[in-house]
């Protein structure tokens, strides 16, 4: 998300949903909200999945969930929050519908949204 760098975590994350099938759209680091916004009218994805280690990263996701429910995109995708910065605090104040410091875990339940279980 928009002003936090790190990557490692994320990298993880798209390796693993990649390996169990998942098309993913990597967006890189320090992305604007206009950037999630755009991609995702244009991809249409199933799930919106955002990463941050910082702490100032849980403002940036609330942004980037607001971005999309200003776009009306919202109701569209899921959204996982993931990184350090991720708990479910975080997750009730940002609007994210799941959260994440294990991205195997995290993988698994995309897999039962994908699958409408
Ligand atoms: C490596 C690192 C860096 C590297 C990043 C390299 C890179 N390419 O990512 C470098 C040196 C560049 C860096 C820079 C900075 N860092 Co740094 N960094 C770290 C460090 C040591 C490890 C982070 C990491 O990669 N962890 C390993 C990954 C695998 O864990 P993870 O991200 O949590 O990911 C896992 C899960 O959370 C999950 N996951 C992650 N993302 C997602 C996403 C989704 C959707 C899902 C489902 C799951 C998921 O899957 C992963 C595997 O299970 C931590 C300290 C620490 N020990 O944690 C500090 C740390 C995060 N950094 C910190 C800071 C302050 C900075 C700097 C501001 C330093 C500075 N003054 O310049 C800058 C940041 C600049 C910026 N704007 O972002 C602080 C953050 C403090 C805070 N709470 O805000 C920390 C905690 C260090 C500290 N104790 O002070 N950093």
């Amino acid at each position: 998300v928009h002003e936090d760098l790190h990557d490692i975590g994320k990298n993880i994350f798209k390796s693993m949903a990649e390996a169990s099938g998942f098309e993913v759209y990597d967006l890189g680091i320090d992305v604007p909200v206009s950037t999630f916004v755009e991609k995702v009218r244009e991809v249409k994805p199933e799930i919106v999945g955002l990463s941050g280690v910082l702490t100032l990263a849980i403002d940036s996701m609330k942004d980037t969930i607001d971005g999309l429910k200003n776009a009306g995109l919202r109701d569209d995708v899921k959204v996982t929050i993931g990184g350090a910065c991720a708990s479910y605090d975080t997750m009730m104040v940002t609007g994210a519908d799941a959260w994440s410091t294990n991205a195997a875990e995290t993988v698994n339940v995309c897999l039962d949204w994908v699958r409408g279980t």
